[in-house]
């Protein structure tokens, strides 16, 4: 049987700097999904030093402060964390959109892994459920991306 070389990040968050965005929009909810991922970060073993939470208004200001904290390079990665509930106007699908597809532009063009913590749901009791109830917390999940990307990023970057 051939022996695959297999390349993987850990979740040794040990020595790794973080910068957790979060939007205050439905802060009930990202002041959770901000609790989670704190959590999962110290609990693999990122100094407090090492973690810097930057607030923003809302989902839609994500993008750009996570362009301007990766161009800067001074984290290995981000984690955005927002809340995008549905109402009863079309501004969900912009405002979901344009997170979505900003934070992935800007991943993409830096090199900087992004977790993408931002719940988008049809209800309030769906993003409670995500934000450390029945469906677990989306921003200790998000914390673990980062964590495992930022190994991964290291690793194939070192042998560069
Ligand atoms: N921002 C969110 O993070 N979640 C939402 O559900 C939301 N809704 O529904 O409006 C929201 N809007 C604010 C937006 O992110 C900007 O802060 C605002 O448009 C100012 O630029």
């Amino acid at each position: 049987m051939t022996q695959h070389k297999v390349t993987e990040g850990n979740l040794d968050a040990n020595g790794l700097k973080f910068a957790v965005l979060v939007g205050r929009f439905n802060s009930l909810i990202t002041e959770r999904l901000l609790d989670g991922a704190l959590d999962g970060l110290r609990r693999h073993g990122c100094k407090e030093i090492d973690i810097e939470i930057v607030r923003v208004p809302g989902s839609w200001e994500l993008p750009v402060v996570a362009a301007e904290l990766a161009r800067q390079k001074k984290h290995d990665a981000l984690i955005c964390l927002g809340a995008v509930i549905r109402g009863d106007t079309p501004h969900f699908d912009y405002v979901a959109g344009a997170a979505a597809k900003g934070i992935g532009q800007v991943s993409l063009h830096t090199g900087i892994p992004i977790a993408f913590g931002v719940l988008t749901t049809n209800t309030l009791e769906q993003a409670i459920d995500r934000a450390g109830a029945k469906s677990g917390n989306k921003g200790f999940d998000a914390a673990m991306t980062a964590i495992e990307m930022a190994n991964l990023m290291r690793q194939i970057r070192s042998r560069a």
